[in-house]
């Protein structure tokens, strides 16, 4: 029976010669695509000697790394169920992943050891492992005693490789399950619809914890046998100077326009650079023509989710539309429909709807939340409202959730407003979604008190701090006398908006 585990895919497009490099790191170091097959193997021979369950998750809180990546690769190799974990997430939260998750194996940061493992213990999980960006820790000391040669588990497509916490309007994250089979179903159609080639090299510069920098990028090099320039956090002045040894680089919009505060950036850095491509959250259009006009590339844009990889796509031929993700990737169906589940004609505005083999297995552990997300007619309802165009380009116009993107990590303001709301002398608040020239768009808190409290802005955003990762703070907050509300009782979000469009206009 054929193996459908991801990794044996990704292991069958290395090159034919194992001692070309696969990954250069900015300080210098160089993996052959020998030392991937054997430290990947090494690493999945320690899971394997810790006899964990089938289905086994490994929750991975640490900095980025190659050997980060190798122990995600590990874990395929070995069958079981990758879970990365955001590093900046505070320990409230990772209480939550790994009471919910009820991984097998938990590996963090050397600093971060004594209060991961007090959480990893107090649930139960024995296995507890350090892995530091330096090459050091105790999972890589106890690989080093394993044998490098190591036999793929075998997995069916719909087998279980990667859970994905995404979090839900109301309030808690849900582990989003992707299998073998989505993920490689989406691995080969970008390397088709991004055409990638012999020879391409890739600047990898975003965080390996989400579905941008762990998946599209990731995997898109591997499944092409293509060189990784891999930078361990982007920096811009890096990723300048690496451009013209590289052919491909994957951004969210905050990294383009970060690129182009640089006053290097030129035609000639990226004279040799094949494609541009970015994604995560919407790339404004002044972004979109400031990069063909600095550089003459044309900025690839694209769409996806935590729940079902990437799902549109400009055409790498043909016409790049900004302000556009393009055209639904082969395989994948995407209609929009009205809010009476019709379907709507041509540039009329509505909720994007998909289907195809790179739709998640459903929500961890929530088969109620799961069966409420899909339509009867099994269409996965994203939550992104948009239009299709006369000539088929599609426009994420806004989202029918509550959700804010900024710099490329989801912040939803159920769980901000949730941690605000439980503060002392808070009545209530709400945190939109505010135009910021850097991160795009940044959450801004509105805090009503209860009578007679004296609340200190400063000191809300200070407990915050104390409780979740630095991307939710709130980049202002404000104590109001009420919030505005519609006849319905409802936070009308739409008017604060609008009151604090400007808040943020001309900060660099
Ligand atoms: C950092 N800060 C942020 C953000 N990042 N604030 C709001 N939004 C952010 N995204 C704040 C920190 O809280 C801190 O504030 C200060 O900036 C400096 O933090 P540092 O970590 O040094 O920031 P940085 O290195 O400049 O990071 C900015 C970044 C990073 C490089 C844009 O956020 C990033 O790598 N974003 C990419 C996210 C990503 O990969 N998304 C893909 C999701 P203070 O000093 O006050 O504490 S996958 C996805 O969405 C799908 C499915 C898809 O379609 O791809
Ligand atoms: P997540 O599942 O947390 O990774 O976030 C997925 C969400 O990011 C989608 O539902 C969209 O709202 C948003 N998103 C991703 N790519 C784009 C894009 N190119 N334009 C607009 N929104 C995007």
């Amino acid at each position: 029976m054929k193996n459908h585990n991801l990794f044996a895919a990704l292991r069958a497009a290395f090159p034919d010669n194992l001692d070309e490099i696969a990954v250069e790191t900015e300080n210098g170091l160089f993996y052959s695509w020998r030392d991937l097959e054997r430290a990947s193997a090494m690493l999945a021979n320690l899971l394997k000697s810790l006899q964990l369950p089938e289905g086994s998750r490994i929750a991975v809180q640490v900095d980025k790394s190659v050997e980060a990546m190798l122990l995600y690769l590990a874990t395929l190799r070995a069958g079981y169920v990758f879970l990365p974990l955001n590093t900046a997430y505070q320990s409230g939260e990772i209480e939550y992943f790994i009471g919910n998750a009820e991984p097998a194996v938990v590996v963090c940061s050397r600093k971060n050891f004594g209060w991961v493992s007090k959480i990893a213990f107090k649930a139960g999980i024995l296995n507890v492992f350090t892995l530091d960006d330096n090459r050091t820790g105790s999972l890589l000391d106890r690989a080093a005693q394993c044998s490098d040669r190591h036999e793929v588990a075998s997995r069916k497509a719909d087998d279980l490789a990667a859970i994905l916490y995404t979090s839900g309007t109301t309030g808690r994250s849900k582990g989003a399950m992707l299998s073998h089979g989505n993920m490689l179903s989406n691995a080969l159609v970008l390397k088709d619809y991004w055409a990638w080639q012999p020879g391409d090299v890739l600047i990898h510069a975003l965080p390996i914890f989400h579905v941008h920098g762990l998946f599209v990028a990731l995997h898109g090099a591997l499944i092409n046998g293509s060189k990784m320039i891999w930078l361990s956090k982007f920096d811009p002045r890096l990723v300048l100077e690496k451009l013209p040894e590289a052919t491909v680089f994957m951004g969210v919009p905050t990294l383009y326009v970060r690129l182009l505060a640089e006053p290097g950036l030129s035609r000639e850095t990226c004279s040799n650079m094949r494609l541009f491509v970015a994604g995560s959250a919407p790339l404004l259009l002044e972004t979109f023509q400031a990069w063909q006009e600095r550089t003459g590339h044309t900025i690839l844009e694209r769409y996806g989710m935590s729940e079902t990889a990437m799902l549109t796509s400009n055409p790498y031929e043909g016409e790049r539309r900004g302000g556009t993700v393009g055209f639904a990737l082969p395989g994948v169906t995407l209609r929009v429909q009205g809010d009476a589940g019709q379907p709507l004609l041509v540039g009329e505005i509505g909720g994007i709807e998909v289907k195809g083999p790179n739709v998640f297995q459903g929500y961890w552990r929530m088969p109620e939340k799961t069966s409420e997300e899909f339509t009867a007619d099994g269409f996965f309802k994203t939550g992104d409202v948009g239009k299709i165009d006369e000539r088929g380009y599609i426009s994420i116009v806004g989202r029918s959730k509550d959700l804010i993107i900024s710099g490329g990590y989801n912040v939803y303001p159920a769980e901000i407003e949730a941690c605000i709301n439980d503060m002392q002398g808070v009545a209530e608040s709400a945190l939109v979604g505010i135009p910021h020239p850097d991160f795009g768009e940044v959450g801004v808190a509105l805090v009503v008190g209860k009578p007679g409290a004296t609340l200190q802005a400063d000191q809300i955003i200070a407990v915050l701090k104390s409780m979740l990762a630095n991307f939710k703070i709130p980049k202002k907050c404000f104590v109001v006398s009420e919030l505005p509300r519609n006849t319905m009782g409802k936070v009308q979000k739409n008017l604060l908006r609008d009151q604090y469009k400007a808040l943020f206009v001309g900060v660099t």
